[in-house]
Formats: structure tokens, C-alpha cells, sequence
């Protein structure tokens, strides 16, 4: 593909417009299915002129809202203008913009915090409504009208299905190397028609490399050339090279054990600070032939597959600093055959997650003595993010892995409490739990030896005997002994963090 424009079918061709004549072809009160995916792949002009156009709508006092869906996060020019012209009525299924995330706590945006791999299902099940219009980024047209896909896959195969009218942004940015890379699978459907997914290793390709699209049901086309949203990424610092540390020594003590191959098994990693330091940690150790089964591909999965170590990643985004974009892009023909991009009910599906036996790898923002894990919510009410995919990965994974500093905040909160103020994943999800301080192995062992270990290997000094004072006391004033808890005294920690600024008493 080459040539000033990307669109190679004539008829689709004579429908690009402006953004702004775009944007007026959405109405009020509707319902928009956008891509994007960790700041990959979203349309970055009609969202830009959506949102111009609330803020004069607003002005004139005819408020304009939409509800918004996607693959996951998006960028400035969607959920950041969208949430400050505040324009978007619901918002699903996961945001890590911080203008929306500021409504959503202020009560001003409903958020609908969602399973990655249960978005498209739900859609197509109809529980969430109709969807009036795809907006949805693409690298190309080809000649015979499929859609060559950007560099997110995300939800973007369901939204065009399901939308009653499609808009293209069309992203001359985009690599156009990135065709062939997609494997876009048709073969999903409803109970009680479903069958089985015909993919039994991470590179197997069992679908087609475009995404299919009635032409008629094309509105408008628009051409951009604007950037992902790359993030520049933080070198690891000693608290996430600590953790890595503590988990590359448990890989190794599993396959010595047997109980894991020397190649591992598939690998998913969330995005992070902590999750690039334990996958550039891989590149220097001892295992080979890996091979990746996740969400995202981050900078630390590209430097593993250009070391040779990572064999090959099946994911559904790229999620790349501006380094990162920039050695891919010069790079796309060495990396291209190595990397599959695939829709998120597929990268995420719970039934594929378990057959093929994946090490999940997630963050956490607390966790309890127990190992309940609480992904999303600050002081149990305010959300950070959302669930994303750690629930999809965690409950099926082989070995169930959360990970954290011990401490937030600079030492005022700490990540292992009484009990935690709002649960993600129940403590049968949560095998491993990971801190700079330790690594504790939860697997076989009951509630009271968990919390004994928990406290013991994970808990960050200033916290531990506090803990361990909580624990030994709950153990004589519980109501029942299977879980010891004090229910009056199991969120004090939080509410003295609310009232003083520390959980430190
Ligand atoms: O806040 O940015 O204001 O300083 O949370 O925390 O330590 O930088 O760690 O970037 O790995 O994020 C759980 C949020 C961790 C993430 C979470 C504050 C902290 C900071 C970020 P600041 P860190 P990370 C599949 C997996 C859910 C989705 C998921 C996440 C900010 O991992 O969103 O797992 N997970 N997807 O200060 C108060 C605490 C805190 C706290 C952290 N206990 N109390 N604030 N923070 N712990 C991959 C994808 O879905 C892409």
C-alpha cells in the first residue's frame, strides 16, 4: 500500500469528509463504539470535534452527551476532551484518563467497570443496549473494501458489526506494515450455537488479517496523521527491580521443581513500571523459547522478542513509549511475523487463558492479610482505573501472580491491610502475592496461614507488627476462626488515612 492515500476502494474513497462534518453526523443522547486500547488505535479528530461541538452545544444550553464504550484506555483527544466538554453520559469498560477519572469520582460520569473479554459478548447478548455508531481507527482501506486494522484491535470487530452507522478515521501515522499482523476471528457466537476456539498454542492464526464491513453502512471517512498516545516510559527503580527479582527467583525455583517447563508457559503481563522491570528481568535470565499470551505489548516485551528470549507475543495493543513506537516502526518487517494482534474477547478469553496455561502478572492497589485484591479503588470509593484484564487472566490462570510495592504514597499507606476496602479478586484468584520486601506463595494453604505469610514476607516494616498485632488479636475476638476479623477495626486503617492523610499510627 503506498501513495498519498490509504482508502483503495473508489466508492469508499468519495466518502471522506471533514471531522467536523463527521462529528455532526452523531446525535445526542446516542451511543458510540470507539476503538482504542491502552492509548493505541482510538480515532483522534472526530472525538476532538465532538467534543467542540458539546462545548458549543452546552453554551447554548442544549446539553450534549453520548455514551461512550471502547477496548480499554484511549487518549487525550477522546476521553480527556470528551470528559472536559463533559460530554460523555456512560462511560465503559476501563479509563485511566485523569480528567474522566476526576468526573467519574465526582459523581459528574457514570462508569460501568467491565471484564475486558465480557464486552463484546454482552453486546452482542444485548444487555447493554443498542449502538448507534462505530467511530473507529483504521490503517487503510483496501481495494476490495476490508479494513486493514490499526494498532489496537480491541472491540473494534463487534462495534462494526453491531453499529447502526461506521465511521473510519483512516491514520496515514499507522505502519502500513501492520497488515498481516491482525488474525480478526468471525467464528464467535451466541449459546447454544457456540463452538470451541480452534487455537491451542499462542501463535496459532485462526482467522483473517482484515476486519469486514458493509460498505453502505460506511458514513463518512476521515484521513489523519496524528500519533498514538505514547507514554515515555520511567526506567525501572529499585523498588520494581526488587520485585522482578523476587519472581524471576520463583520461575526459577518452579522449573527446577518440575513444576513449570524451562520455557516457561505463556506469559501476560499488565502494563507498569513493575511489569516492564520483571519482563527486562527475563531477557538476562535463563530461560528461553518464551512466548506471550496477553493484553498488551509493552516496551519491555519488545526488548524481550528483539533479545531473541520472547519467541513471540499474542496480544490485542501495543502500548509503547515514543522510543518504543519509533524502533517498531523502523523495525515493523523483523518484529511483524512475531507478534499477532487479536480482538479482546479472543486475547482475553477465559476459556483459552486456561487451556493454554498462562502466568498472569498484575498489579494491585491493595491487598488484605488473606490475599483478597482490590485492582481499582482507592479507600474502597474512589476508582483509579478499572479491572481491565486482570480478571479475565487471574481466576484462569496457571499461576495467578499480584504485585506491588509494599507502600503508597510515600510510605503513608500501606498495600497489605486488615482487610481490603474494596475486593477485585477473591483470595481463591490471588496465588502469589509479590512486594519488594518478598514473595509469598499462597497455593494449598488455608486463610490462617496465608495471612501469616502475607504479613511475614510482603507487608512493608512500619506496617508489620501492626499487622501481626491485628491478626493475633483477631484470632482471639473473631466471631468465627476459619477467617479471623475484627469487623469494627478492619477498615480503620482507611478511615484514619481519610482523616489524618497516613494509615501510620
Ligand atoms: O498514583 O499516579 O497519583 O502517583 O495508583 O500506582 O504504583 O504506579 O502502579 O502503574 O502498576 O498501577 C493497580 C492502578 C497499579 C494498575 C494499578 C496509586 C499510586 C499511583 C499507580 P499516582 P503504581 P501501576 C492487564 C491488567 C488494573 C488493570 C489491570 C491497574 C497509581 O495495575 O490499573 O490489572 N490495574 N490490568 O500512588 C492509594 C494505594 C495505592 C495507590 C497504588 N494502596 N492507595 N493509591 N496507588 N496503590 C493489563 C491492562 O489492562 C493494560
Amino acid at each position: 500500500m503506498s501513495g498519498s492515500s490509504r482508502i483503495l476502494n473508489e466508492a469508499l474513497r468519495a466518502k471522506v469528509t471533514s471531522a467536523e462534518h463527521a462529528a455532526g453526523l452523531i446525535a445526542s443522547g446516542g451511543t458510540v463504539g470507539m476503538s482504542g486500547f491502552t492509548g493505541s488505535g482510538y480515532p483522534k479528530a472526530v472525538p476532538l470535534a465532538l467534543a467542540a461541538r458539546m462545548e458549543r452545544e452546552r453554551a447554548a444550553g442544549n446539553p450534549f452527551r453520548l455514551k461512550v464504550w471502547t477496548g480499554a484506555s484511549t487518549g487525550p483527544e477522546l476521553d480527556g476532551a470528551l470528559a472536559r466538554a463533559d460530554g460523555i453520559e456512560l462511560r465503559l469498560p476501563y479509563n485511566s484518563d485523569p480528567v474522566a477519572r476526576e468526573k467519574i469520582n465526582a459523581g459528574k460520569m457514570d462508569y460501568l467497570d467491565m471484564h475486558l473479554s465480557q464486552v463484546a459478548p454482552m453486546a452482542w447478548q444485548g444487555f447493554l443496549g443498542p449502538l448507534d455508531t462505530a467511530l473507529v481507527e483504521v490503517t487503510g482501506i483496501r481495494a476490495d473494501g476490508s479494513l486493514i486494522p490499526s494498532s489496537s484491535v480491541g472491540n473494534n470487530k463487534t462495534w462494526l458489526d453491531r453499529a447502526d452507522k461506521v465511521i473510519l478515521e483512516v491514520n496515514r501515522w499507522q505502519n502500513p506494515a501492520l497488515e498481516g499482523m491482525h488474525d480478526i476471528y468471525y467464528g464467535t457466537a451466541l449459546p447454544p450455537n457456540r463452538v470451541p476456539i480452534p487455537l491451542v498454542r499462542p501463535d496459532d492464526r485462526i482467522g483473517e488479517p482484515c476486519f469486514r464491513c458493509d460498505p453502505d453502512r460506511i458514513v463518512a471517512i476521515v484521513e489523519t496523521d496524528t500519533p498514538d498516545r505514547n507514554a515515555p516510559f520511567t526506567p525501572p527503580d529499585e523498588t520494581a527491580l526488587a520485585i522482578a527479582g523476587h519472581l524471576l527467583e520463583f520461575f526459577r525455583h518452579e522449573v527446577a521443581s518440575g513444576r513449570l517447563p524451562a520455557s516457561l508457559l505463556p506469559l501476560q503481563s499488565g502494563v507498569g513500571n513493575v511489569a516492564n522491570a520483571v519482563l527486562t528481568g527475563l531477557i538476562d535470565g535463563p530461560f528461553e523459547n518464551l512466548t506471550a499470551y496477553t493484553e498488551v505489548i509493552q516496551d519491555g516485551m519488545l526488548d524481550l522478542l528483539a533479545s531473541g528470549r520472547l519467541r513471540m507475543a499474542s496480544a490485542t495493543a501495543f502500548s509503547l513509549s515514543p522510543d518504543a513506537a519509533e524502533r517498531v516502526n523502523a523495525d515493523m518487517a523483523r518484529f511483524r511475523d512475531r507478534m499477532i494482534l487479536r480482538p479482546q474477547e479472543i486475547s482475553n478469553h477465559p476459556e483459552l487463558i486456561r487451556r493454554l496455561g498462562c502466568l498472569a502478572m498484575n498489579g494491585l492497589i491493595e491487598a488484605d492479610i488473606y490475599g483478597n485484591v482490590n485492582s481499582t479503588h482507592v479507600m474502597g470509593s474512589r476508582i483509579q482505573n478499572g479491572i481491565g484484564g486482570s480478571g479475565d487472566f487471574a481466576r484462569n490462570a496457571y499461576v495467578s501472580i499480584f504485585m506491588t510495592p509494599s507502600t503508597a504514597k510515600g510510605g503513608k499507606i500501606s498495600a497489605i491491610v486488615p482487610f481490603a476496602s474494596h475486593v477485585d479478586h477473591i483470595a481463591q484468584d490471588v496465588q502469589i502475592l509479590v512486594t519488594e520486601q518478598g514473595l509469598a506463595d499462597l497455593r494449598g494453604l488455608s486463610p490462617k496461614h496465608r495471612a501469616r505469610l502475607i504479613i511475614e514476607r510482603c507487608a512493608h516494616p512500619d506496617y508489620r507488627g501492626a499487622l501481626a498485632d491485628y491478626f493475633e488479636r483477631a484470632q482471639r475476638g473473631s466471631y468465627g476462626l476459619q477467617t479471623p476479623m475484627l469487623p469494627a477495626e478492619a477498615l480503620s486503617w482507611h478511615q484514619r488515612f481519610i482523616e489524618t492523610g497516613s494509615m501510620l499510627m
